[in-house]
């Protein structure tokens, strides 16, 4: 059975392990809503079947999946694939599923049940309600007989920090000290509660995260950890570009500092794609409902490479059909990750819903 405990992880000896740790496996959650995924959610199914299959290659896969869905994702999804009826308002289980943390000691896994308020709530937050949301990451530990710790009055979303397993984590602040969060907090009572939550002794801060990208910014779209010490940053060239100085921004905190075990970072550069618009067939394709973001014509999408899922043994990498940029990024993290397979699946659908490969998967350590 899974209790919910008092204390915190840090306390009891659990860490967040780094993603490019071992996974026994990684969640999903099925997408069907037809205000956030064009054409009733059919190609978006598509895509993430294909992401499912791709990391079902490397470790097992779980998908979320709501009762109406159910037979559906069954029959969609390989065999091999474990389907399991939790309800949700949306498919980004990276955000509103749990955080997995570990005792090295006992090898006991727990999660940690934050807070959701679909990235912003009443101030600024993607869709109302969120309520089966908030209930993914308490369902899911359930189901696997973890226990967890729930971060009432504390919002946050997995796809807002990323650590090294090694006591840092790199944070934005436009997502973070964002008064969609927790503004009743200061910077320091919430490195204090990351602290407790995760395990850690240091907090890098990243100003800005990707341009237009609708979570205030999330780290996970423009840096990936890839093992302690290193670092993916998404980057441009065009200095015409408003990511150019986002990255540069990124760029200079990053190389000036050092993480909890006191060692500099090595960044990887990863070129983001070319501009991604909007096309008016997608933004018709999407029902227009009161509270949920519009989509429109021309909106420039908040792409980038670095939203990658590493698996055990591969890199589950996004691509676009982007002549100039998708073998750059290949090359660049297969250099970076010389002992994963790349394997690039093709994710428009996925950032037209508003996220990317990252967001929609979580590891569960082994
Ligand atoms: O990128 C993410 N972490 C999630 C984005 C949610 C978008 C909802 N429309």
């Amino acid at each position: 059975m899974a209790k919910r405990l008092d204390g915190t992880p840090k306390k009891d000896g659990f860490r967040m392990p780094g993603e490019f740790e071992k996974h026994k496996q990684c969640w999903m959650i099925w997408p069907e809503r037809t205000d956030n995924w064009q054409m009733g959610a059919k190609p978006a199914q598509k895509a993430f079947v294909q992401v499912a299959e791709a990391i079902s290659k490397f470790e097992p896969v779980t998908m979320a999946v709501s009762r109406r869905q159910y037979s559906n994702a069954r029959e969609k999804l390989p065999a091999h694939i474990r389907v399991v009826e939790i309800s949700s308002n949306d498919a980004w289980m990276r955000d509103s599923g749990a955080t997995f943390v570990k005792n090295d000691r006992t090898g006991e896994v727990r999660g940690v049940d934050w807070e959701f308020n679909a990235w912003g709530g009443l101030v600024d937050g993607l869709y109302f309600p969120w309520d089966q949301d908030d209930k993914v990451a308490q369902k899911m530990c359930e189901i696997e007989s973890v226990d967890t710790y729930r971060t009432n009055g504390f919002v946050l979303e997995g796809g807002s920090i990323h650590v090294d397993g090694e006591g840092t984590c790199i944070v934005t602040e436009a997502c973070l000290l964002h008064e969609s969060r927790n503004p009743h907090m200061t910077k320091e009572e919430i490195e204090n509660q990351l602290k407790e939550y995760l395990n850690l002794e240091k907090i890098i801060w990243l100003p800005e995260g990707i341009c237009l990208d609708e979570t205030n910014e999330h780290v996970d779209n423009i840096l990936h950890y890839i093992a302690p010490g290193k670092v993916v940053l998404a980057w441009t060239e065009d200095k015409n570009d408003p990511q150019y100085n986002m990255s540069a921004e990124a760029y200079e905190v990053l190389s000036n500092t050092t993480d909890a075990k006191g060692r500099k970072l090595e960044i990887f550069k990863l070129h983001i794609p070319t501009e991604i618009l909007i096309t008016s067939e997608e933004a018709d394709g999407v029902d227009a409902v009161d509270g949920t973001l519009p989509r429109q014509e021309g909106d420039r999408q908040a792409a980038s490479y670095a939203n990658f899922y590493i698996a055990n043994g591969a890199v589950i990498l996004p691509v676009f059909n982007d002549e100039k940029f998708d073998k750059l990024a290949i090359e660049t993290l297969q250099k970076a990750l010389p002992d994963r397979k790349i394997v690039p699946i093709y994710a428009r659908e996925i950032i037209l819903g508003g996220g990317n490969i990252h967001c929609i998967t979580q590891q569960q350590p082994e």
